[in-house]
């Protein structure tokens, strides 16, 4: 468990970095799709949204909220995913949302930072936003300073 200190840009940053964006995303679907058949299903991705805490923190649902509600919402998120109604997510359709919803976190979030606390889960792709920040703040002379 450590924190991290995030905000827009951070976030905006992690999506701009376009290959290691979708490194993080393809690995991050690698690992939701339990059953290996290269979709995600409607309860592999749930369980994806479940892991990731998405809802409790930035959806503003209340944690407490009833087992049919979340479902009703989760069933939405599919949905969303789900562009062409097929009934799983592909590889394409998860990166091109995944890529909306860190846009859109990143404009919550604003200039206004917020501290994370995250789990031990390198995986979080918030923290992964937050890594990539730091190690280029702490890479030294490498160029490439962030432009606004
Ligand atoms: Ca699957």
């Amino acid at each position: 468990m450590g924190v991290v200190i995030i905000d827009g840009s951070t976030v905006r940053a992690f999506v701009g970095e376009e290959e290691q964006f979708k490194k993080s995303v393809d690995e991050r679907f690698a690992a939701l799709d339990l059953n290996r058949d290269g979709v995600l299903s409607r309860s592999e991705l749930r369980k994806a949204f479940e892991s990731m805490r998405l809802i409790e923190t930035h959806f503003g649902v209340d944690v407490a909220t009833p087992p049919q509600e979340l479902t009703r919402l989760y069933d939405s998120i599919f949905e969303r995913f789900d562009c062409d109604g097929s009934g799983t997510v592909d590889l394409e359709e998860f990166r091109s949302e995944m890529r909306k919803i860190m846009l859109a976190i990143a404009d919550g979030l604003g200039s206004c930072p917020i501290q994370m606390a995250l789990e031990d889960d390198n995986s979080s792709l918030l923290k992964q936003a937050a890594d990539l920040e730091a190690a280029k703040l702490g890479g030294g002379g490498g160029g490439g300073e962030a432009k606004s």
